[in-house]
């Protein structure tokens, strides 16, 4: 067994590990990033397009934010139609100058690979078995094979960015952990292709066949995604039957102007939302997806990562810099209420914009879920009150300072 010896172990190389390994790195807090996949498999997963002003914040002070800010779009609203009735959520004004940034996860996910591995950085691809030891004590290290080799890596704390399916929720045992959880019943089919976008912001689609969204990368890359139900198969929609079902969805204006193409990627993701509570356990911190997963529908599910990342390095740099091991306990609790508000969010959205009929519910039809919902969008739409209430949330709540 080989042993390395670390500051901060970091568990994962999605958003979250790489964030948080890249501003623990400028502040002199050494870290060793452990993933179980390739860069390349981590590169070609397709996921979220928008970022929060704080994520950019943040990508900005971990110096990594020159192509974001060269690429990236400055989006100051969106659309919301309602069976082809649009309505648009002027961000900008109603939040008193807030805007989203159109850039690709990918793309944050390259430019965070790229400061680490030019900054001769420990990284350690397909590591295998990787494992979390004695988190309660004042010596936790994590165990992992790689390249054949068995090694050890003592520290002092231990970042689990792993998301959903990773090694460090479970490491917390199940009677210390409550976990939060709604299956949806419906998933997206998500569609990435080389098109000009129908829009030059985001359109999200209300419709009686069911939800749509258009999206985009640049002015040439377009995402596209459709509700369908929660049995459904890629192999069922051939690119032919996603366009002209995107057709169907999108308002008239849009449709009419829909460049097609062949698909470069094509998927089906499931929806949940998802709380484990706490996100901590002696010297270990669950971080993003390992802790909580939303349905996309708020655009929520990067940007809460990314806040989970801002309260921990601000706690590991006042342990390192201030000598304050005391405000590790603050982490979970300050974590939580912000990914509870962005669950709330997301839960909220994708109740009013997804499509229930047919659906079987505890306590009532489908289809009178839907006409509450129907309801309740056209009265947020409806009032400039009710659309500085979503446009608040889509910007993103201010992120919470540590107590002193
Ligand atoms: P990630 O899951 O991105 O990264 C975790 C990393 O840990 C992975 O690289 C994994 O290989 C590694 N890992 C796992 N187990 C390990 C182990 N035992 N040892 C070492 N490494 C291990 N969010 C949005 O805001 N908008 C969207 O449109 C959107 N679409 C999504 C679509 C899909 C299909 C999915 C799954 C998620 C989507 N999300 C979206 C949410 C997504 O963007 C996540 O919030 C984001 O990837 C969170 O980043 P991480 O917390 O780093 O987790
Ligand atoms: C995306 O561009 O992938 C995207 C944007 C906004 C969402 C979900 C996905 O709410």
């Amino acid at each position: 067994m080989k042993t390395l010896t670390t500051q901060i172990v970091i568990i994962g190389a999605g958003p979250s590990g790489l964030l948080l390994g890249q501003l623990l790195s400028k502040q002199g807090i050494d870290n060793i990033i452990l993933e179980r996949m390739t860069g390349d498999y981590v590169l070609g997963r397709i996921r979220a397009g928008i970022l929060e002003q704080g994520m950019v914040d943040l990508l900005r002070e971990a110096g990594v934010s020159e192509r974001m800010d060269a690429e990236g779009e400055v989006h100051e609203g969106y659309e919301i139609s309602n069976n082809g009735e649009t309505t648009y959520i002027n961000l900008h004004e109603l939040t008193g100058g807030k805007t989203v940034m159109c850039y690709g996860q990918v793309e944050v996910t390259r430019d965070l690979m790229a400061a680490r591995e030019a900054a001769n950085l420990p990284i350690y691809y397909e590591s295998t078995d990787v494992q979390p030891q004695n988190v309660t004590s004042e010596q936790p290290s994590v165990t992992f094979t790689y390249q054949g080799e068995q090694y050890e890596v003592q520290c002092d704390y231990i970042a689990g960015c792993d998301g959903f399916h990773g090694v460090s929720r479970k490491t917390i045992p199940q009677e210390k952990r409550t976990e939060h959880e709604r299956i949806y019943p419906f998933g997206w089919l998500g569609v990435l292709s080389d098109t000009p976008p129908v829009s030059e912001e985001l359109i999200y689609c209300k419709h009686d066949r069911g939800f749509a969204l258009a999206s985009r990368r640049s002015a040439n890359r377009s995402r596209y995604y459709l509700q369908v139900p929660l049995d459904d198969k890629v192999e069922n929609w051939s690119d032919e039957a996603f366009w002209e079902e995107l057709k169907r969805r999108l308002p008239a204006d849009a449709a009419a102007k829909l460049e097609t193409g062949p698909s470069i990627e094509k998927s089906i993701a499931p929806l949940r939302s998802f709380v484990c509570e706490p996100m901590q356990y002696g010297h270990l911190f669950l971080v993003g997806d390992a802790a909580h997963i939303v349905p996309p529908t708020g655009a929520k599910g990067l940007n809460l990562a990314a806040s989970d990342v801002a309260t921990l390095y601000k706690i590991m740099c006042r342990v390192y810099q201030q000598g304050d091991k005391e405000c590790i306990t603050q982490y979970s609790e300050i974590a939580l209420r912000r990914v509870w508000n962005g669950e709330r969010f997301s839960w909220w959205m994708s109740n009013m914009l997804h499509d229930y009929s047919g659906v079987e519910m505890a306590d009532m039809g489908g289809e009178t879920f839907s006409r509450f919902m129907t309801s309740e969008l056209g009265y947020y739409l409806g009032s400039e009150a009710g659309r500085r209430v979503m446009a608040e949330q889509y910007v993103g709540l201010p992120y919470e300072e540590l107590r002193d």
